[in-house]
């Protein structure tokens, strides 16, 4: 058994979004031994529903590597199509009799240590004892067995974040997916798709549980090698950001103003309105969520393996941002991102900027010239989160010293500069006008969100749009509330058609971040049929109203 940790009562009340104290020391007993019986399982255990083979392959030590890195020359000598696709094992054949493939993952959820920074150490669910997850390498189109074993005591959903796949697996339970029980199994073969960068994680809801759903470890990146990898690039590194130790309080939310584009003064009005209605009968602010620890993949910043490059190199950084509701942006300093993928799928205009800013769930993929040899600080434009772990170092070849900071110079994030330099127009065979807007401290302190007036029931569980395969559907969306929602929707790509006013086309996307009193315009063709769950990629803000069904017929 896991023992509980010790877990001082110093987390302030007033904590915000962003974590402020390092105060907390959490110390661990028998950590040792139950972090090496997560990380390597126990053989042997039952399975709930099938049967293993006899005949597997050895697991193959290419599949999983922990400091998420990869020198792609090194790649290219092992030949890149064997090595890559390293995580896709043949199905086995080794007799007359029915022989069930060999997984090709075996993903197992539970709750056990991690150590963030020496003497900082936190209890949360994980996958594999890990975090984050193990990269998960797929190759497009290629068929692959995955078992989910959960070693927790709650039903648990693993969602395909980014990948257009059935219901019976996509991982969210609103759709139909069935659930991993507690102290079971499931095994899935799906066909991954499309390529480029997804992720995995919980579809649970948390509600006022801040250790369950994103809250907890379980998040981990997908690779998904398309067909024809262009490859101009010398080292891919993946990075997962990600805080820990949430704690609720009713500060009201800092404003964040780094999107382009303009406030709808009329949302603004009907928002600031409803705000101050609420103020004024003497309720609080609703809940928010702050963070106490901050980790670029679960070290935190001065306490990982620092991101090692050679001048002269080309480093293409997978970016996933896995919070459960923070917005991250990244810098390096002396440095610029050319933004090639967002969201794992290419940008039609690769575009160097400053600042990476990526929302709850997105992802962005961007290559970085190594030219500014030094030891440098790849971090948060906050210096409070930068102070307490979201960061990581980059150290070049020869050099020494301090890792060193600089704050970058000032730009918005403007979906619109990767888009189409001359945006496409199309015709949509149907558009669906969406508002969101917030209520607030309505339940039980915490904000209540709706989509057109209505907030998510679970009892009713009724799909608000109808959907018919194959035809091509805008979502036609503003916001009435100053928060800014990472907008997600399950099992489609959709691509950028209008964004804070402005035309483009070019940027396809799972996630796209809605600014506050802002408009969003996304088109996207129905792909499968099914119900499809769309919702704001914030945990709080789906646990309480902000999501949808769209069922496809
Ligand atoms: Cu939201």
């Amino acid at each position: 058994m896991l023992h509980a940790m010790e877990r001082p009562g110093c987390l302030s009340s007033s904590k915000r979004r962003r974590g402020r104290t390092l105060r907390c020391v959490y110390r661990a007993t028998q950590v040792g031994e139950d972090a090496l019986r997560l990380a390597h399982g126990k053989a042997g255990e039952l399975f709930g529903d099938f049967v293993p083979t006899h005949c597997a392959p050895p697991p193959n030590p290419q599949r999983m590597r922990p400091d998420m890195s990869f020198d792609r020359r090194r790649l290219l000598q092992l030949g890149a199509a064997a090595a890559v696709s390293a995580g896709v094992a043949p199905l086995v054949a080794c007799s007359s009799r029915r022989v069930e493939p060999t997984a090709d993952y075996t993903i197992r959820i539970a709750t056990g240590p991690i150590e963030l920074a020496p003497g900082v150490i936190v209890t949360t669910t994980t996958y594999n004892g890990q975090f984050p997850g193990p990269l998960l390498r797929f190759r497009e189109g290629r068929p692959v067995v995955v078992d989910i074993r959960n070693d927790t005591a709650t039903p648990e959903q693993l969602h395909w974040h980014g990948q257009k796949i059935s219901v019976d697996y996509d991982g969210a339970a609103e759709e139909g997916t069935p659930y991993v029980p507690a102290h079971g199994a499931r095994r899935i073969r799906f066909t991954p798709g499309p390529a480029g960068h997804r992720f995995y994680h919980t579809h649970l809801r948390a509600g006022a549980n801040l250790a369950a759903g994103q809250y907890s470890g379980e998040v981990g990146p997908v690779y998904i090698d398309p067909r024809n990898e262009p490859g101009r690039y010398d080292r891919e590194v993946f990075l997962t950001l990600k805080e820990f130790l949430p704690s609720l309080s009713q500060g009201g939310d800092m404003a964040m103003d780094f999107l382009a584009g303009e406030e709808e003064p009329t949302l603004k009005s009907t928002g600031e309105a409803a705000m101050n209605a609420s103020l004024a009968q003497g309720k609080p602010h609703g809940y928010e969520v702050g963070y106490q620890f901050f980790a670029i993949n679960g070290r935190m910043l001065g306490h990982g393996e620092p991101i090692r490059v050679k001048a002269g190199e080309r480093v293409l950084f997978h970016v996933l941002n896995g919070s459960a509701g923070e917005i991250r942006s990244l810098a390096l300093p002396g440095h610029a991102f050319q933004v090639v993928a967002m969201d794992g799928n290419p940008v039609a205009t690769p575009t160097e900027v400053p600042v990476l800013w990526i929302g709850t769930a997105e992802r962005v993929s961007a290559i970085v010239q190594m030219d500014h040899p030094g030891v440098w600080v790849l971090g948060d434009l906050s210096d409070d989160d930068r102070g307490h772990g979201m960061g990581v170092v980059v150290e070049y070849a020869g050099a020494s010293g301090t890792p060193q900071w600089a704050k970058p110079p000032s730009a918005k994030w403007d979906y619109a500069a990767f888009g189409d330099s001359t945006p496409k127009t199309y015709a949509p065979d149907e558009t669906f006008d969406m508002t969101f807007a917030k209520n607030n401290a309505a339940l039980n302190g915490f904000n209540q969100w709706t989509i057109n007036g209505v907030a998510f029931s679970d009892k009713a569980m009724d799909p608000m749009f109808k959907l018919h395969q194959s035809r091509r559907y805008r979502l036609r969306m503003k916001n009435a509330s100053d928060d800014i929602h990472p907008i997600h929707l399950h099992r489609h790509t959709f691509e950028l058609t209008r964004i804070a006013g402005k035309a483009t086309s070019g940027v396809l996307k799972d996630v796209v971040m809605l600014g506050g009193y802002q408009t969003a315009e996304v088109d996207f063709v129905a792909d499968d049929l099914g119900l499809a769950l769309f919702h704001c990629h914030q945990q709080l803000h789906m646990d309480f109203g902000f999501m949808a069904l769209f069922d496809c017929v």
